[in-house]
């Protein structure tokens, strides 16, 4: 029987091919998704964002790390998205201008997927205006902002002032998150929802788009 500490210690190592094979192994032993993501892959991310920030990892060993997270990821994807979900929607998602950090937002993409929101993802180092343009281009009702560094935070106040501006804010939300981001900074920039995990992300995501819909 697999054990999730087995998943984050290869992951810690940053072993992507072991880390696959075990996550794949969990889930054929019967282990649900959500225990696998949460005890196993981030459990293992926890350990290696602790010693990043005490220096004792630096960039490189972290960025093995995150992909191994990603390869786990992957073979999680498709259990973690409930099939045949009716499309709610569309929502477009991207890490902000200058900044790098992609685990937090994939996980969301994913969720938001899982909860039958059709999901356009821009990738990282988004600008407003491409947030806004690819929204208009995909008929898409939401804009996911995530950030992880406390001086990215301010691009998504940008968003939401473009959207404004634009005359749109009837019909394109947005949603905020990730780690610096607070229910505070949320209200305080105007933004239309923000979302402390992944989960609780595309729970608030149907909630918007219902209210908008009816
Ligand atoms: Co970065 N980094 N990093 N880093 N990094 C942090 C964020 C940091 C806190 C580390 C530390 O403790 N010092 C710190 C930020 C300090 C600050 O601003 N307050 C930091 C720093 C400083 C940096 C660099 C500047 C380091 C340097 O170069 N000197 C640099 C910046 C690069 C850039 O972006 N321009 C940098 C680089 C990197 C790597 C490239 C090495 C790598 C990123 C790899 C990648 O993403 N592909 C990396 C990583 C991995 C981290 C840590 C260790 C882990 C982040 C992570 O993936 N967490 C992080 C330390 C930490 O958090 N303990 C750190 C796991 C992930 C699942 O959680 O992203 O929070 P998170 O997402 C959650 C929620 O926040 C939420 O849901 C997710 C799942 O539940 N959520 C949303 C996220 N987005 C959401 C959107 C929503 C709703 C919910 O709605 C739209």
């Amino acid at each position: 029987m697999v054990s999730m500490e087995e998943i984050s210690g290869f992951l810690q190592k940053g072993r992507a091919r072991n880390v696959k094979q075990l996550v794949e192994q969990a889930l054929e032993e019967g282990i649900g998704p959500a225990e696998i993501l949460n005890h196993g892959l981030l459990a293992g991310m926890g350990v290696i964002g602790e010693k990043f920030k005490n220096n004792e990892l630096f960039v490189p060993e972290v960025l093995i790390a995150a992909r191994a997270l990603n390869a786990g990821l992957e073979v999680l994807r498709p259990k973690l998205m409930e099939s045949g979900v009716e499309a709610k929607g569309t929502a477009v998602i991207g890490t902000v201008k200058g900044d790098l950090h992609d685990i937090g937002k994939n996980i969301v993409r994913i969720m938001l997927e899982g909860h039958g929101i059709q999901v356009v993802d821009l990738g990282v180092d988004v600008a407003a205006e491409q947030f806004v343009e690819a929204a208009l281009e995909h008929h898409a009702q939401l804009i996911c902002c995530s950030a992880l560094l406390t001086t990215t935070m301010g691009e998504m106040h940008r968003v939401v002032e473009l959207v404004k501006e634009r005359g749109l804010q009837d019909r394109i939300k947005v949603m905020v998150g990730g780690a610096p981001v607070t229910q505070s900074f949320c209200d305080a920039i105007g933004a239309d929802a923000y979302a402390p995990d992944a989960a609780s992300g595309a729970d608030a995501a149907v909630k918007l788009l219902a209210k908008m819909a009816g």
